[in-house]
């Protein structure tokens, strides 16, 4: 999963980056989703290897008014093909950091009218072609018309894309465009401490109109605060936090905010080798899930033998599991749930 951060200069986008994904000095990341599901198997289980999911983070230029139509779409193009968006809203003061806005909400309004814009721009050209190529359109030539006609309107009508009620056959016939307002978005709202606390800056209200409109995700974050104290020893990061009235670090949080908006869930497979998390859409069968793992052993499908990490946690054996009747044993069809112990019996 791939997540492009976006926002204006001066915003701590970087920061906030670096926050994820730890000291880099480059535009691509990787974040490790803490989950102390693995860390418990792993210490069940002792493999010689443990993996977590990762979420890989996309770091861009901020956008600015003045900055010419040819260079933003150059900035947005970096991320024409994340799954989500990372907004990064500044609401922190600091005199000797530049501003662009004079609060958050004006912050946000101009980051949403941007990608607004842009996938107008989009959808207009796209449509211009398609009605003046000089040859009669084939079948799936005029169906994408028809979707891009519909978002053009919703467009200008100031509705973002992921809102239009589409069918699945639009929605493939669209994604070729990787129109901004279809994928999701999630909010971080980047306070200074003293906001953090009493929970109020300004331009609060602005910021949460434009979340309930577009039914985005919002978190706040204090982005160069939660950096100092990554910085700290284990025992002084928690009290740190919790002074904050934090119990997770900054990527605890972001992680469920994007699982939660992007329907996101983990499986795991356990062994003495590995114990590894695997992401997957809420929705998917095991078959489509074994894919993950290896299209062989989705080729070769036979059925998966599931067990609930709640039972896991508590009998801490499989034989124990196993004998109080508490393994299931799940067709390709079934559809896996968050926390499932998969192990795939398969056939090549
Ligand atoms: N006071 C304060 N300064 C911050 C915060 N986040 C970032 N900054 C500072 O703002 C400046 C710009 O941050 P940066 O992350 O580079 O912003 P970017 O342009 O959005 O990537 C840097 O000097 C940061 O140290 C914050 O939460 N509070
Ligand atoms: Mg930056």
């Amino acid at each position: 999963m791939k997540i492009g951060i976006y926002g204006a200069p001066y915003s701590g986008k970087t920061t906030i980056f670096k926050l994820l994904v730890g000291d880099v000095n480059e535009e691509i990341g990787i974040a490790k989703v803490p989950d102390e599901r693995v860390d418990f198997l792993s210490k069940l289980y002792r493999p010689k290897k443990t993996t977590y999911a990762t979420i890989e983070f996309v770091d861009l230029p901020g956008l600015s008014p003045e900055l010419p139509r040819k260079e933003k779409n150059q900035i947005l193009s970096k991320i024409q093909n994340v799954d989500a968006l990372l907004w990064v809203v500044r609401a922190f003061k600091d005199e000797s950091v530049p501003r662009y806005f004079d609060n958050a909400g004006k912050e946000a309004e101009y980051l949403h009218d941007e990608l607004l814009i842009r996938d107008l721009e989009i959808a207009e050209t796209n449509i211009e072609k398609l009605k003046n190529a000089k040859r009669k359109l084939s079948h799936d030539e005029e169906h994408q018309l028809e979707a891009l006609e519909k978002c053009a309107k919703a467009l200008n009508e100031e509705k973002f894309v992921k809102l239009i009620d589409l069918s699945e056959d639009e929605k493939k016939a669209l994604s070729s465009f990787g129109f901004f307002t279809m994928k999701e978005s999630i909010i971080a709202v980047n306070l200074d401490e003293e906001s953090f606390k009493k929970k109020a800056y300004e331009g609060k209200e602005k910021v949460e109109e434009i979340v309930n409109e577009n039914s985005l995700a919002m978190m706040e974050m204090c982005g160069k605060l939660e950096m100092e104290i990554n910085e700290l020893e284990e025992d002084e990061r928690k009290e740190f936090l919790n002074d904050l009235g934090l119990k997770e670090s900054g990527i605890d949080r972001l992680a469920k905010v994007v699982y939660s908006a992007l329907g996101l869930i983990s499986f795991f497979t356990v062994g003495e080798d590995e114990v590894r998390a695997w992401t997957i859409r809420k929705g998917t069968n095991f078959k489509k899930a074994a894919g993950k793992i290896h299209t062989d052993i989705e080729r070769g499908f036979i059925r998966a033998e599931v067990v609930k990490y709640n039972d896991m946690k508590e009998l801490k054996s499989m034989k124990e599991i196993k004998s109080k009747g508490l393994m299931r044993l799940e067709g390709k069809e079934s559809i896996v749930e968050d926390g499932d112990i998969v192990n795939i019996r398969f056939n090549v």
